[in-house]
């Protein structure tokens, strides 16, 4: 299974005005999001609340054929029958990874071409580029890596990557025309008024068929 194109749907219910991660995974979906990440760094929700957002959200993606990837949580991820896990470079090695998860996709979040090397070489499935622009989203986030990093990964990563951190209508134009055909945006889509029909604007604007 490969990462599929568009925009790469994650949840962050923390930004998502009172609405639940699971009527934002609904509604991304029904913009037309082909990839769903589960993404939750509140300290108050508990692994079993996680877990059980998770077999929700396997459900609802299984019935639409959506790839659902589950971020850091590796049991979670295998329990929930979830296509694959996100982690990053504090979490665990990717090779451990690998032996945990067998043929299921993982992706590895990477800030420089060294780092996207090593993840390939690891054995990454895809690898995030960024963050792109400054970002509130993340705590601990690095500086923006730069166009730079982002026109490296589209001449010379072999595997599939998602453009991430601080894209928004105005500036994702730019980001697409660096030859980046994966992207993904918290704030700006579970932040949305209209999930749905932000979805389905940047998807277009991804295809080519509008402008931001
Ligand atoms: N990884 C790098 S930046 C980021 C993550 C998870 C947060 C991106 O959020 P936003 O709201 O799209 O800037
Ligand atoms: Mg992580």
């Amino acid at each position: 299974m490969k990462l599929p194109k568009g925009i790469y749907g994650i949840t962050g219910e923390k930004f998502s005005r009172g609405r639940s991660n699971i009527e934002v995974v609904e509604a991304m979906i029904r913009g037309g999001v082909r990839v769903v990440q589960y993404r939750e760094k509140h300290r108050d929700k508990s692994i079993r609340e996680m877990y059980e957002e998770c077999r929700l959200i396997r459900e609802i993606t299984r019935k639409h054929g959506v790839m659902f990837i589950v971020n850091d949580f590796v049991d979670i991820a295998l329990l929930t029958d979830a296509d694959g896990v996100h982690v990053g470079q504090d979490d665990l090695p990717l090779a451990e990874v690998r032996r945990l998860v067998g043929r299921r996709i993982i992706g590895v979040s990477t800030h420089s071409p060294g780092q996207a090397d090593a993840a390939v070489a690891g054995g990454a499935d895809y690898i995030g580029v960024g963050p792109i622009f400054e970002t509130r989203t993340k705590e601990d986030v690095c500086d923006p890596v730069g166009f730079e990093y982002l026109e490296y990964a589209a001449r010379k990563v072999p595997v599939p990557f998602v453009a991430i951190g601080g894209i928004k209508a105005h500036n994702i134009q730019e980001v697409v025309s660096r030859g980046t055909e994966r992207v993904c945006m918290v704030t700006e889509i579970v932040g949305a008024e209209d999930i749905e029909g932000t979805v389905r604007r940047f998807s277009e604007i991804m295809e080519g068929k509008a402008s931001a």
